[in-house]
């Protein structure tokens, strides 16, 4: 009986994830194939695993199409290097190609407004730098990352990237200013804190769901904060957002 339950759990979550991933790709189809053109000759290419999909579809017109022959891509992380290079696609970097014509990424949540939480996947100080420097930010996501209000969905919390030896005083002066609960990331099996490709740690923020915040205002303050590197909100950045729904369609929302 106790198998069956387990084949039946497992078999469900598969399918979720297949599901899952169906919305995912259909979202960085839909993306690439509106962003990603003859003019552009820069792509900013994000972290995560629905990014997978972009390159894969970049890989694509590139190689099957024989599109994009110029194109140049800059990575947000050494995950997203690995993946351009495992493509042959042009890698880049912010040194020679500091003016982005797209860049393209994940979230893991997306408010009506816009205002993202990125950095679940630990990449976020990057991937706000790369970000920063390009003329469009594309975001592409599967429908559970679609909110009204950030924390409506489950979700760690924001994260921050911060200098080790300050996450504890950064722990009290965000819990003091905004509430909630900021807790240092772990590595699994408690093997000690998680360490970014920067060197940094990370602080997951929980946040009080119910609570009004200017996420404007809260970033800029925690941002003030000595040690804090980058958070993982990113407000007034995204210019669309493609969300693979359960129907099979794409909803952007501008
Ligand atoms: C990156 O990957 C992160 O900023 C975000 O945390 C995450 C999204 O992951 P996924 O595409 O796997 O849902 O974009």
């Amino acid at each position: 009986l106790q198998v069956t339950a387990l084949r039946r759990t497992f078999c469900s979550n598969m399918d979720s994830k297949i599901a899952l991933d169906a919305a995912k790709k259909l979202a960085a189809r839909a993306a690439v194939d509106q962003w990603v053109t003859e003019e552009t000759k820069v792509v900013g290419i994000g972290s995560g695993s629905t990014i997978v999909f972009v390159v894969d579809r970049i890989a694509e017109r590139v190689w099957k199409e024989g599109a994009l022959s110029d194109m140049i891509c800059v990575p947000s992380s050494y995950q997203a290097r690995k993946l351009i290079l495992d493509h042959n696609l042009t890698l880049g970097d912010l040194d020679r190609n500091c003016r982005i014509d797209v860049y393209i990424d994940g979230a893991d949540e997306v408010d009506s407004g816009m205002v993202l939480i990125k950095g679940g996947g630990g990449c976020l100080m990057q991937e706000k730098i790369v970000a920063s420097c390009a003329k469009s930010v594309i975001i592409i996501a599967d429908y559970t990352k679609k909110s009204l209000r950030l924390g409506e969905q489950w979700c760690k919390g924001i994260p921050i990237e911060v200098a080790p030896m300050a996450y504890v005083p950064i722990k009290h002066k965000i819990e003091e200013l905004f509430g909630g609960e900021a807790q240092l990331r772990i590595a699994l099996k408690k093997a000690g804190p998680i360490v970014t490709d920067n060197g940094n740690f990370l602080l997951d923020w929980r946040f009080v769901a119910k609570r009004e915040y200017n996420w404007y205002e809260v970033n800029l303050a925690i941002s003030m904060i000595p040690g804090v590197l980058e958070t993982g909100l990113f407000v007034d950045m995204a210019t669309k957002c493609y969300f693979g729904m359960a129907d099979g369609t794409v909803k952007v929302q501008s």
